[in-house]
């Protein structure tokens, strides 16, 4: 492994943003793409603190640390990763679901999502189904991307879709869904139009709703 990637890696894991930073900036000079450093350094290390969690070596102080430090990190490389577009393409409303404080995921999927040419009006963290929907009125988005990390959190999906029908607004949006325990066939249960296990294909996903 190269060694700034590696730098990146270890500052996720020890929640260090400085190397984080560093490391991504040292790692751009040695002109590493950024994807490699997104999924060979801060991905890969993420899942690490993920299993460190679950073996309960890392506790959720950890845990924000690692995150403040991957977000740091994704901040430089967001503009590498977002493609120069000049009109936009559509308008994507993201957001996780209520409840749910998780936000990396949701943040990758707008940045993909921006690269692709969409316009993000991003809700941020815990948001109500009404605020979903009074998002999607205000912006006039075609889509809507919502994101759970919890299984408790993902129920508040399938309310927010019914939301969306009982505002009469169902047939004018698409409704995509993701984050870690969200699988396929959970989304056809509920309903919703379509979901993707990773930012670059919900980019695709959301493409082919506006094609
Ligand atoms: C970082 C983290 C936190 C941070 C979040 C900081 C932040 N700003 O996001 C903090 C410390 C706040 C946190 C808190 C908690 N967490 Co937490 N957390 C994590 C951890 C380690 C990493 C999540 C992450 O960012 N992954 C990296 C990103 C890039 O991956 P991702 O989110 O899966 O997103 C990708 C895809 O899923 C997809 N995607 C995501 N969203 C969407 C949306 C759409 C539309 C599409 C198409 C695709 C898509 O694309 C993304 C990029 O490829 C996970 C462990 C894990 N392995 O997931 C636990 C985890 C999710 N947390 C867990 C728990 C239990 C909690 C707490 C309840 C802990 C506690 N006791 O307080 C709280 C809950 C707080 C709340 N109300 O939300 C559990 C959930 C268990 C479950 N099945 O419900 C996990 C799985 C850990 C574990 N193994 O036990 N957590």
């Amino acid at each position: 492994m190269d060694a700034a990637v590696k730098q990146i890696y270890q500052g996720v894991l020890d929640g260090d943003l400085d190397v984080v930073t560093t490391g991504v900036q040292a790692a751009l000079e040695e002109k590493v793409t950024a994807e490699a450093i997104l999924k060979q350094s801060m991905m890969a290390a993420m899942a690490e603190v993920g299993q460190l969690f679950e073996d309960g070596e890392y506790f959720v102080p950890e845990l924000l640390v690692a995150a403040r430090a991957m977000q740091g990190g994704l901040e430089i490389l967001k503009p590498l990763l977002v493609a120069e577009a000049v009109e936009p393409i559509g308008k994507v409303v993201t957001g996780t679901v209520k409840g749910d404080l998780h936000d990396i995921g949701k943040n990758l999927v707008g940045i993909m999502m921006e690269g692709a040419g969409f316009e993000i009006i991003d809700m941020g963290t815990d948001v109500s189904p009404e605020k979903f929907v009074e998002a999607v009125k205000e912006s006039g988005a075609q889509v809507v991307a919502m994101s759970a990390l919890l299984t408790t959190t993902m129920a508040n999906m399938p309310d927010t879709i019914k939301a969306f029908d009982e505002a009469g607004l169902r047939d004018t949006v698409k409704i995509m869904i993701g984050g870690a325990p969200v699988t396929e066939d959970y989304a056809k249960k509920i309903g919703a139009d379509g979901y993707a296990p990773d930012a670059s294909q919900a980019a695709k996903v959301a493409l082919s709703f506006v094609s």
